[in-house]
Order: structure tokens, then C-alpha cells, then sequence
């Protein structure tokens, strides 16, 4: 009888121990996940927080840096190395359009660019425009349409006292119609009617 009871009583403190120690694995496996997942927790938010920091860095950064164009680039184009359409002569930039259009249509693609139809004042850049035209006819930014044979510039440039470069016998405005300056074959300046299509020349600041 004793015996027996004794033999219970060592069972019960075989089952208890069992499940005290079970217990305690398991609070360690608990607290192990806990320390996993606030450890994982943590990593993110600093990530996170170097990632947002790094992108709001990059947003001062120029566009053309962020791109990965030097400084190299700028002296080499200083109409800007992404727009190389724009050609750099004498401190300003020009464009010389690949499609032919009115006098008008022309003046106002310029515009649309943030630039002008282009201003000839000196022989230098008469030189520049036509090596780039070759024998192809170019409007340039020179109109009488406001008053007959008062030749304007667009950008308020002085017509008297500045270059020209007419064509032998022009401007003659033929048919009494012709308001428009263009650069004809030779290079030489031409006036005809403003509605004829040809290509366009247009000229702005070397941008900042
Ligand atoms: C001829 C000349 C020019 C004139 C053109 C018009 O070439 O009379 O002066 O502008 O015709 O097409
Ligand atoms: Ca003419």
C-alpha cells in the first residue's frame, strides 16, 4: 500500500516537472519570436527612413545631374547636353527646324520653345546661320507687314542702324506682297510673301 503511494506521488512530480519545463520552452520560443520580429520591425523602419531620407535628397539634385551629365558636358554643350537640337554660337543658342511652315506658324513654334525667330545683327552670326542652312531657305525674324518697306526685328533689335544682308535687288517686294524675311540660296536675305513654307531659325538665351 505505502508503496504504491509512494509510486504516485513520484509520477505527479514527474508530470508536473514535464510541464513546467514545457512551459518554459515554450515562453522562450515566444520570446525569441518576439525579439525576431521587433528586430525585423526595427531594420524596416530604419530602411524605410534612409530610403525616404535618400529620395528627398535627390529631389535638390538638377535634373540633368540626376542623369549623370557632368559638368564636362555643359562646356562641350552649353545649350544643354539633353537638348542638343539647340546649337550653341556666341553666347546664345539656336534651332533650326526640321519641318517647313509659314512665316507666322514660325514665329510661333519659336515661342511655344521659349525662344524667337532668330535676330541677324552681325556678320559673324550671318557666317554661323549660313553655314548651318547650306542652300535651304530659313525665316529669320524680320517682318514690314506692320508698315511697307519698315523692316522690323522680332526682338525690337534697330533694323537701320544694324547688319543686313540682302540679296542683290531685295527686299523688292514682289507683287506687293512680300512681308517676310527669309535666307535664301547664297545665304543672302530674301522678302517674300509670309504664307510661303519653309523652314525657320529660332534663337534664346543659353539657358541657366
Ligand atoms: C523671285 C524674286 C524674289 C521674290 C520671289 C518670290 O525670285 O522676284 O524677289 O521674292 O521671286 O517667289
Ligand atoms: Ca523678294
Amino acid at each position: 500500500m505505502d508503496e504504491e503511494h509512494l509510486h504516485d506521488d513520484l509520477h505527479d512530480f514527474k508530470d508536473r516537472n514535464f510541464f513546467r519545463l514545457k512551459l518554459r520552452s515554450f515562453a522562450t520560443v515566444y520570446l525569441l519570436l518576439a525579439l525576431s520580429f521587433l528586430l525585423i520591425f526595427t531594420l524596416f523602419a530604419v530602411s524605410l527612413s534612409r530610403v525616404s531620407a535618400i529620395s528627398s535628397k535627390l529631389q535638390e539634385v538638377p535634373l540633368e545631374q540626376r542623369h549623370n551629365i557632368s559638368g564636362r558636358d555643359f562646356l562641350l554643350f552649353p545649350c544643354g547636353p539633353r537638348s542638343r537640337e539647340w546649337e550653341y554660337f556666341d553666347g546664345k543658342c539656336y534651332y533650326f527646324s526640321l519641318t517647313r511652315t509659314s512665316w507666322h506658324k514660325a514665329k510661333a513654334q519659336c515661342e511655344e520653345m521659349h525662344s524667337q525667330l532668330a535676330v541677324i545683327n552681325s556678320y559673324a552670326k550671318q557666317n554661323f546661320v549660313m553655314f548651318r542652312t547650306r542652300n535651304e531657305r530659313f525665316w529669320i525674324g524680320l517682318t514690314d507687314e506692320n508698315s511697307e518697306g519698315e523692316w522690323e526685328w522680332v526682338d525690337g533689335t534697330d533694323y537701320k542702324t544694324t547688319f543686313t544682308f540682302w540679296k542683290e535687288g531685295e527686299p523688292n517686294n514682289s507683287g506687293s506682297n512680300e512681308d517676310c524675311a527669309h535666307v535664301w540660296g547664297s545665304g543672302k536675305w530674301n522678302d517674300v510673301y509670309c504664307t510661303y513654307e519653309c523652314y525657320y531659325i529660332c534663337e534664346k538665351p543659353v539657358p541657366k
